[in-house]
């Protein structure tokens, strides 16, 4: 249907719906704006490139809201596209003023809200096979590196909108290689051996890297989801780089494949019914997975099911291929995680301000802690604190506090999974953190902080003293619009690198600095550098150095 000719917010106007968003004045909105089928098609593409994450392909909420028109309706047009204009502190970015949507696109993403969702479309393992491609055989790849390059000192740079991935020399900073992989690539692990990345792109396209290459080269993809976010190796002794696994956000599914060709071997639904004897969620998105060094098996947290499924891959290679699955009941809103010790993984219940430990050895609910609002470990960070012994600590997206507990119930019961310190950050917005045994700080970012002071601002932390030792915005970030995530150390912990995450349109840096001493020591620049995002030492992810 077409639809009338469309104001142009002004930004004046915004401030003014947002103030009546703030005080909670409802605007009734009886029918549905009109939206035209081209503007509803972009509208969805829209949607599931940038809120499909937060609030679910079916609109059905998880870490943000629901977003039904029957819920929205009563706030009405000039609300949401305020909303989306400027952000909210507890997290939701501020996509106009940030310059992620223009307003033509806000004004239509709040009409498309508006309207019913559109179903999305399931997938056959056939769909699957007709997007696997094997570029170079095993048989083929070298039996030795091919360079004479330290390859597990590699970071594997993520230009999220570029659909690359650069593989930097973490010894010289150099370009070593540049690789095409998924849409708005999301992640990187290493496999067991620290030989392959895989990469994970949100549009569901799984890559294999090969380092030993000169320079590395993609041996290897496949699409076996729509939309993703997580992607692990085996690791367990006699597995290493046998198998791979993706975890789909849509459909609720996740695949497990051939470690060094991505042949998709074997899919697992996961709708199903919520923890205990919950409501049937067809959405049931797969978030942080991470590989057992317990048993051959993935720990695969399923967010709205609320359940951590165990998954066996020992007897794939068996004729008829059982997959054993054991599940526990954990909570909602499953999202990142790491392991705390060799024993725990912590997962976080992220809308429930929640962190679920989980012993990997028992394959039980070893405790559930209360952190900050809206938890955001990315791996989180482990150290041994003088009193407390051996601690794990998550950042918040939604309160300026990072949050330590003690995480060793053997030597430390009396601090194990209990908070002992709220350690007070000038921001909001944290999404990671991370540290070393050679640092004596904890890196911490709030790149999705309200204020674009935030944004640009990394902070050190003393994980002696449990305080914040010092908070400063890293030079030009602010002049390129661009926002300072995701710390990663080098192999030998003597640096810290830092992405300055700006637009496709103009290269940006990413910020080397002395992991003791706090010093500035390189940026590391070229026209490559685009949208940086996730770093990945080779070594540290291999190894789950965090
Ligand atoms: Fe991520 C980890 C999901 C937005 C960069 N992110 C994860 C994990 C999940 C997740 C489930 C854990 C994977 C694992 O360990 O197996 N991320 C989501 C979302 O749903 C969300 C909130 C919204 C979306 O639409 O995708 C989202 N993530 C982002 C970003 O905006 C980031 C900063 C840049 C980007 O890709 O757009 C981003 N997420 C990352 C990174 C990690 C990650 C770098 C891995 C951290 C690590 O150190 O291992």
């Amino acid at each position: 249907m077409p639809g009338p000719a469309r104001r142009r917010p002004s930004i004046a106007w915004l401030a003014v719906t947002a103030l009546v968003a703030t005080l909670g004045v409802a605007q009734a909105q009886a029918e549905p704006p009109a939206i035209t089928p081209e503007e509803f098609e972009t509208a969805t593409q829209v949607y599931f490139d940038r809120c499909a994450g937060c609030h679910g392909a079916l609109r059905a909420g998880a870490t943000g809201p629901n977003l039904f028109p029957d819920r929205l309706a009563e706030k009405g047009e000039g609300y949401l596209e305020a909303i989306i204009y400027g952000g909210l502190p507890g997290g939701m970015p501020s996509m106009g003023a940030h310059g992620i949507l223009t307003m033509e696109q806000i004004d239509v993403m709040a009409r498309f809200l508006l309207n019913e969702p559109p179903a999305p479309a399931q997938i056959s393992l056939d769909q699957i096979l007709e997007t696997w491609q094997v570029q170079v055989a095993p048989e083929d790849r070298p039996g030795e590196p091919q360079h004479d390059l330290d390859w597990e000192n590699f970071v594997g740079v993520i230009l999220r909108d570029m659909g690359q991935v650069a593989i930097v020399d973490g010894t010289t900073h150099e370009l070593v290689g540049l690789v095409d992989t998924g849409y708005a690539i999301h992640i990187l692990r290493s496999s067991a051996t620290g030989r392959y990345f895989t990469a994970i792109g949100r549009d569901g396209k799984a890559s294999l890297i090969d380092l030993w290459a000169n320079p590395p080269e993609v041996v290897a993809e496949v699409k076996p989801c729509y939309d993703a976010r997580s992607i692990e190796s085996s690791k367990f002794d006699g597995f290493e780089d046998a198998y791979a696994i993706v975890g789909c956000y849509w459909p609720a599914l996740a695949v497990v494949l051939d470690g060094l060709t991505l042949e998709p071997l074997k899919m697992i639904g996961t709708a199903g019914y919520q923890r205990g004897a919950g409501a049937y969620v067809e959405e049931a998105r797969v978030a942080a997975i991470v590989a057992s060094h317990h048993y051959p098996e993935w720990i695969v947290n399923i967010k709205e099911a609320g359940q951590t499924w165990f998954v066996d891959y020992s007897r794939l290679a068996e004729p008829g291929q059982p997959l054993p699955i054991t599940m526990l009941d954990t909570d909602l809103f499953l999202h990142d995680g790491g392991w705390a010790g060799d024993r725990y993984f912590v997962v976080a219940a992220n809308a429930l301000d929640k962190l679920m430990v989980i012993d990997a050895q028992e394959r039980t609910l070893a405790a559930e802690v209360t952190a900050g609002e809206i938890p955001h470990p990315g791996r989180g960070a482990n150290w041994v604190h003088p009193e407390f012994g051996p601690v794990w600590a998550t950042g918040n997206l939604g309160s300026a506090e990072m949050t330590v507990m003690g995480a060793d119930p053997e030597g430390h019961p009396e601090h194990a999974w209990q908070v002992v310190a709220r350690i007070e950050v000038p921001f909001t917005g944290n999404l990671f953190l991370k540290t070393h045994d050679h640092s004596p700080w904890v890196f911490y970012d709030s790149p999705m902080s309200p204020s674009p002071a935030g944004t640009a601002t990394v902070c050190a932390i003393d994980k002696v003293a449990l305080e914040t030792e010092r908070c400063w915005e890293v030079p030009g970030a602010q002049d390129l619009g661009a926002r300072v995530v995701h710390p990663e150390f080098t192999r030998d912990g003597s640096e810290v690198w830092l992405s300055v995450w700006g637009s496709m349109n103009q290269p940006s840096f990413i910020v080397v600095y002395d992991a003791v001493t706090l010093e500035e020591i390189d940026r590391i620049e070229g026209d490559w550098v685009r949208t940086p995002t996730g770093k990945f030492n080779v070594y540290n992810t291999a190894n789950d150095v965090y």
